[in-house]
């Protein structure tokens, strides 16, 4: 798991496979391990230790498999304003999306890519996803604000997309009409 692709690796620019019930063991490791990596690397001690960097999703083409998994682990917020989402998706779709967008304000980043690529992510506020999980049962749920971003994100590496896809070259900070910024 410390081996994360970097960009310019083909597997994080290809359309990831259909994942098949019920798992194989495999696959069910896979999944287990993604979702490890991120809570080893959101504790301080075992992050400095195992020289990872912290990271609140990871895509299985990220660990070289193009296949439709990916792990979201959000940190609970201090405010406590969004409900931390945790989940290892399989098959993950998004439904629908709302027509508000939003951004990080800090921008993004992303384990595969190792420089700083700044400029605002256009992504919508809320979306409701559709996803399998380990066992095979079909989760649908509603994201919105931070999470949301995580998901959308983790989505578009299972279809070779990359944050900075989304940046516009022009103008790397131009802002959509009624677009939100989220901390
Ligand atoms: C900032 C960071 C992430 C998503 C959206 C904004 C995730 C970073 C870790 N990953 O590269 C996961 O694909
Ligand atoms: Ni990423």
């Amino acid at each position: 798991m410390k081996d994360i692709t970097r960009d310019g690796n083909p597997v994080l620019r290809k359309q990831a496979e259909t994942v098949k019930f019920p798992l194989s063991k495999e696959d069910r490791e896979l999944g287990q391990n993604m979702m490890k990596y991120l809570e080893v690397s959101q504790d301080p001690e075992q992050c400095k230790k195992y020289h990872l960097r912290a990271g609140v999703g990871l895509a299985a083409p990220q660990v070289g498999v193009s296949k439709l998994m990916a792990a979201v682990l959000t940190p609970p917020e201090e405010d406590g304003k969004e409900s931390p989402f945790k989940a290892i998706m399989v098959n993950p779709v998004i439904v629908s999306n709302s027509v508000q967008p939003a951004a990080l304000t800090v921008g993004e980043g992303c384990l595969s890519v190792d420089k700083d690529i700044p400029g605002y992510v256009p992504r919508s506020d809320r979306v409701t996803i559709k996803y399998q999980d380990l066992d095979g049962n079909e989760h649908k749920v509603r994201l919105k604000h931070y999470p949301a971003i995580i998901v959308q994100h983790e989505i578009d590496h299972l279809h070779g997309t990359l944050f900075y896809d989304h940046i516009d070259t022009e103008n790397p900070f131009s802002q959509a009409e009624n677009e939100i910024f989220i901390d």
